[in-house]
């Protein structure tokens, strides 16, 4: 916005809505939050229209998974209709295609949509023409999802002959060649397509900016992360289009609630001795998430919701390292969890900003005096070192690894469609087992009185 060239039009870039889920949290006891997580997803899409009025944009595109279900709850319908109309008062368009979550076919809407919303056909692509002022500023043109699974590259037939306007086009994919799924699909694919000036994406949870410009492509994130897998700030983006079709694109954060995974090592610090110890680490290490800044994606530069949505983090600690309180934490695991659980949720649920603690995992090992000492002159741990460090290193050798993990293991998954009997290894899970391994390694060669 600190261009000087003036703006011709601007319009909100949002997906994954996900209305009708709810933030799954593991305990459920504060009472004060507790609403807050049952209408977190709502309330989020609420900042986003919002702030979309506010900001007097001239459209909004939701690509993919507006709702959460295929049956969608007469709740999540009533305030999706709800907010349409609020848009519609207001002058503003919303776009949409459906997507895994929500495909056309199965159901229909409960409600009677106002004439400003557009909802793309599942057969065949579809083009509309957007007018400001008697003027057409855009063309906007997607298809959407048939069934839960899409395997046709629809945006094959996303063709505009046209260049003398905006065109912009809606895609709801994984943006992989080979995923059959969700929409088979390379960025290569994409920009062949030279009329298109704005690719809009969806299904990726996370905001990603695939291409700065000609073409932009971007995915905006889900408004609302639900549960640990989805970190960070969530939000939708404000793409403001240029007299010369420029376009500067900044993130509108509307989460109410960030989550947030809290790693503590308590061999950085000395003496972890007893719960006092650990206390005091946990409650500065919280202090300091509440007093840093939210850490926007990509960088972006950030307009920020008149309400101002920002209420607190859902936290997961993850404790390791080696120290003295390792034994003492393991005798009595779960009540010294519970224990942690509640004595810092007393500490920071009161506050201007919440942090609330969801779930702790102990994963800390035993002490062992001279263990720098140990590293240093062990040979034969030494050599064993290299040789992980070498499989870390190299992707052939990790693969010949990960292949004599056995059936146990999916390498390849499916994140929608998660197969509950197989573990799902990704890199930090192979990293995780081959650290682990390392640390057996030493343990034993300690106990066994290993000579250094
Ligand atoms: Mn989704």
């Amino acid at each position: 916005m600190s261009s000087l060239k003036k703006n011709k039009f601007k319009f909100i870039h949002a997906a994954d809505i996900h209305l009708g889920s709810i933030l799954h949290v593991t305990c459920n006891e504060v009472r004060e939050i507790d609403t807050l997580f049952k209408e977190g997803v709502y309330k989020a899409f609420n900042n986003m229209c919002e702030f979309a009025i506010e900001a007097k944009v001239d459209f909004i595109l939701l690509c993919g998974d507006v709702y959460d279900r295929e049956s969608r709850t007469v709740r999540a319908a009533e305030v999706f209709y709800n907010q349409c109309a609020r848009l519609k008062q207001n002058n503003i368009n919303v776009y949409i295609i459906r997507g895994n979550h929500d495909p056309i076919g199965k159901s229909e809407e409960l409600f009677n949509l106002p004439d400003n919303v557009y909802v793309f056909d599942s057969e065949k692509t579809e083009n509309f023409e957007m007018y400001k002022n008697d003027k057409l500023i855009a063309r906007i043109i997607g298809q959407s999802y048939k069934g839960k699974w899409e395997g046709r590259k629809v945006f094959e037939d996303y063709i505009v002959n046209d260049n003398s306007s905006y065109n912009i086009a809606l895609l709801h994919t994984q943006l992989e060649p080979k995923n059959n799924n969700y929409l088979p699909c390379s960025f290569k694919e994409l920009i062949k397509n030279e009329n298109i000036n704005y690719w809009a994406l969806g299904h990726i949870h996370k905001c990603r900016i695939i291409n700065e410009k000609s073409p932009a492509i971007l995915y905006p994130g889900i408004p609302q992360g639900r549960d640990i897998g989805e970190r960070e700030i969530g939000g939708c983006l404000l793409v403001e289009v240029m007299e010369d079709y420029s376009t500067n694109i900044s993130f509108v954060p509307t989460s109410l609630v960030i989550w947030k995974k809290i790693i503590v090592d308590i061999s950085d610090y000395d003496n972890v001795e007893n719960l006092n110890d650990l206390q005091d680490i946990l409650v500065e290490k919280g202090e300091s998430i509440l007093r840093s800044q939210v850490e926007i994606p990509e960088n972006l530069e950030t307009v920020y919701s008149p309400l101002q949505p920002l209420k607190g983090y859902i936290v997961q600690w993850d404790i390791q390292g080696r120290g003295k309180i390792n034994e003492a934490l393991r005798e009595d695991e779960e009540n010294i969890v519970n224990y942690i659980i509640e004595m810092l949720n007393k500490h920071f649920i009161q506050r201007e900003k919440f942090l609330y603690t969801d779930s702790i995992e102990i994963n800390t090992k035993k002490a062992f005096e001279d263990l720098e000492k140990f590293k240093e002159n062990s040979s034969i741990f030494n050599e064993i070192n290299i040789v992980l460090e070498d499989i870390l290193q190299d992707g052939g050798l990790k693969k010949e690894l990960v292949k004599s993990f056995g059936n146990i293991f999916e390498k390849k998954y499916d994140i929608e469609d998660i197969n509950e009997e197989k573990i799902q290894l990704d890199e930090e899970i192979i990293e995780e087992i081959i650290n682990e391994a390392r640390e057996i390694v030493m343990e034993k060669l300690i106990e066994k009185g290993e000579q250094f």
